[in-house]
């Protein structure tokens, strides 16, 4: 007799997606379409990244990008290959890139093309050279329903809350996408074997605690007092917290969320504003760590309650755990 094979239980981002839209039958298969643009542009982007030192594309390409940043090959390679996958989607009216001075217009505003997909194609990139790890970071929005067809930057500066999805991919030991579509926080790793992201985890929750905290250090004297104190505390032995700091936001806050704790980047006295991009950094991971029963705000206020004034506009960031970001805020205004 023969022995039945049970095919191993396989779930892509593309099935999950469509499994959660049942639950909401108004929703349609363009998004689908969207974040497989996505996926696919990521799995090409892995690729690199595995081959980085055999393929030539280490190092700069002597250019300094709108953020004032060397810009790596790897930068503009990430960057051209999320702009042609989610190019050939046709349902992405806009996209913003932090490579990118200005937004590029995929196509003019009608019911189709009314996603706006905001990126950071290669987070972390100064850790390229020393294969460490690195990640893409998206967010997605609609167009506004009565927004001025004439004037795309009224699209794209929404405030954070208005994002339809948002998540990364971070390239490490292992390659792992992590997205909400607002119902949830779904974690998947690419199998190389069969090059599609599986499901990994579902329902990510944020521990409410953690013993870590995340800051660059260096900066310590030019941080608000209250920071300086609370950096005090942290390193006090009753605190009993260890410092991780890798330099990729996407991978400290992928630490964040899986083991609690909080990362912080607040406002220096060379970077008053902050360091971190509000419209594809810190909204899209403060949309993630609020859906994993985290919090995220700029120390004055929630992060997705800010609505953006500059596409490649900057801010501070506290991330983490609810309890752990409150003790930072605690001491910051105290
Ligand atoms: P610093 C990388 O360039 C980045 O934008 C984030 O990924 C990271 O969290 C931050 O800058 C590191 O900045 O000033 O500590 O080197």
């Amino acid at each position: 007799m023969n022995t039945p094979y049970e095919a191993p239980k396989i779930q892509t981002v593309q099935q999950h997606i469509l499994e959660s839209q049942r639950a909401h039958p108004t929703a349609t298969g363009q998004f689908t379409w969207l974040l497989s643009g996505i996926t696919l542009a990521t799995r090409i982007i892995s690729d690199h990244v595995r081959r980085i030192g055999l393929n030539d594309i280490l190092g700069t390409t002597g250019d300094v990008n709108v953020q004032g940043e060397i810009v790596q090959k790897l930068d503009i390679i990430a960057n051209e290959t999320i702009a042609g996958c989610l190019g050939y989607r046709g349902n992405v009216g806009i996209m913003v890139s932090e490579e990118d001075d200005e937004p590029r217009i995929l196509k003019e505003p009608d019911e189709v093309a009314d996603y706006i997909v905001l990126f950071d194609p290669l987070d972390g990139s100064s850790n390229i050279d020393v294969n460490v790890s690195i990640g893409t970071i998206f967010s997605i929005l609609q167009r506004r329903e009565n927004g001025d067809h004439g004037s795309v930057m009224e699209h794209i500066l929404q405030p954070g809350y208005k994002q339809v999805a948002a998540g990364y991919v971070v390239y490490s030991s292992s390659t792992v996408m992590v997205y909400t579509t607002g119902d949830g926080v779904h974690m998947f790793t690419l199998d190389p074997a069969i090059g599609a992201y599986r499901l990994s985890r579902e329902n990510l929750k944020m521990p409410d605690e953690g013993k870590i905290y995340s800051v660059n250090e260096a900066y310590r004297d030019q941080f608000p007092e209250g920071i300086q104190s609370y950096l005090e505390w942290a390193k006090s032995e009753d605190a009993g917290k260890s410092l991780r700091y890798i330099g990729s936001l996407v991978a400290d806050f992928h630490r964040t969320l899986l083991k609690g704790g909080v990362f912080l980047y607040p406002p220096t006295v060379k970077t008053p504003g902050g360091k971190l991009r509000l419209l594809y950094e810190a909204n899209p991971l403060a949309f993630l760590a609020e859906q994993a029963g985290g919090a995220a705000t700029d120390g004055q206020r929630r992060i997705l309650d800010k609505t953006p004034t500059a596409l490649h506009e900057r801010t501070s960031l506290i991330i983490g755990s609810k309890a752990e970001v409150d003790r930072v805020l605690k001491y910051w205004h105290k």
